[in-house]
């Protein structure tokens, strides 16, 4: 068996795997795990994903929109991620991912649902295999690990792969899941999109450690480092940590150096605290030019597709605003519905209360 891509970076060395260069030329060392037809697929995805963040942005100036978490700038980190799972996988997502959503497959009217604050858009959806995106910082990785436990030991082979921030390492629930995980060697892929910032916290707050994939070694698991703006990159480090976890070795860490172009949310000004910065040096770095360079030196990418590509996007996001606009809002107690399979009596005594102060009948 050749030896995985994980295995021969150090994080502790600070070694970064790299296949894409700044300027989307590959680098000699590895050869690239997936096809041109591939490439070409997950480059439109990731286009997609940036014209939908560039719609929703304006949508919400609009007040179409309550609160939008933009990701552009994350695009490869976590359409590479995806994109090395099975369909019968669990993906267990942190706020910022509707690039995952979105490569996961899930309809753009759905993606859209919890930012338009619809409580539909909370819901487990099954079919996609995706748990609804958790906002307590770092609490879905718990969740990560008892899934794929339930998996382990039900000797299904299968998966879960959970997103995070770096802000999430420095959260109780993160360090509790990597140490069980280990410790029962669950089949879970942990997933640190480190995009620099946790609001207004720089990276360097957050932990004294130099980067948060060596902090595996000390749970007694792989831990790599991994340019988060390579898709190449990171489909060949998922799909090593994916088949480790499938035949049984265990869970891995993985931190995708990555940066967020954007403001934290609609309601955040960066400029405020990003003073100062290299903004514009990152935008450099852009995951999606970098593969666009790399398409067009296989022969795969012209401008009129391209365009086309575009263009589709913006029709699929305009009728899904459309459709999710049409929808009547859900019970204003629909908030109590998911939270546990059974309701706990403190739940239903809300529930009750709500009514009650609104002078209605639940
Ligand atoms: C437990 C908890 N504490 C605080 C918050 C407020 N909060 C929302 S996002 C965020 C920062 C998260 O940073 P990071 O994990 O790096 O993810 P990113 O936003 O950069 O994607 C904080 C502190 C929260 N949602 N949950
Ligand atoms: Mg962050």
């Amino acid at each position: 068996m050749p030896r995985l891509v994980i295995e021969q970076y150090d994080p502790l060395k600070g070694q970064m795997l790299q296949l894409l260069d700044e300027k989307g030329s590959l680098s000699g060392k590895h050869q690239p795990m997936l096809s041109d037809e591939e490439a070409l697929r997950l480059y439109k995805v990731m286009r997609l994903c940036r014209v939908m963040d560039q719609k929703a942005l304006a949508m919400q100036r609009q007040g179409r929109m309550v609160t939008y978490v933009p990701t552009a700038g994350q695009e490869a980190a976590s359409v590479g991620a995806i994109a090395a799972l099975r369909k019968e996988d669990w993906v267990v997502p942190a706020f910022r991912e509707t690039p995952g959503q979105i490569a996961r497959g899930m309809k753009l009217s759905e993606v859209l649902l919890w930012q338009r604050g619809n409580e539909q858009g909370f819901s487990v959806m099954p079919s996609y295999r995706m748990m609804p995106v958790a906002v307590p910082v770092g609490s879905q990785t718990l969740h990560a690990v008892g899934i794929s436990w339930a998996m382990k030991l039900r000797k299904e082979p299968l998966v879960a792969m959970t997103f995070f921030g770096d802000g999430g390492t420095s959260e109780g629930d993160f360090h509790e899941a990597m140490n069980f995980a280990a410790v029962f060697a669950t089949p879970t892929v942990f997933l640190c999109e480190n995009n620099g910032w946790a609001i207004s916290m720089p990276r360097e707050r957050q932990t004294s450690s130099e980067t948060i994939a060596e902090k595996a070694c000390a749970y007694g698991m792989p831990g790599v480092l991994v340019d988060g703006n390579d898709l190449l990159a990171m489909v060949a480090v998922t799909r090593d940590a994916v088949d480790r976890a499938r035949r049984g070795e265990g869970p891995t860490l993985i931190e995708a150096l990555t940066y967020r172009m954007g403001p934290h949310t609609t309601t955040d000004d960066a400029g405020r605290y990003r003073v100062g910065e290299d903004v514009e040096e990152w935008r450099t770095r852009d995951p999606i030019d970098r593969v666009r360079e790399h398409l067009k030196a296989i022969d795969a990418w012209t401008q009129g597709w391209e365009d086309d590509v575009e263009a589709a996007a913006s029709v699929d996001i305009e009728a899904a605003v459309e459709r999710v606009e049409s929808l009547a809002p859900p019970s204003p107690d629909a908030m109590f519905d998911r939270m546990y399979a059974r309701p706990s009596v403190v739940l239903e005594e809300q529930r009750r209360s709500l009514f009650r102060d609104e002078g209605g009948t639940p």
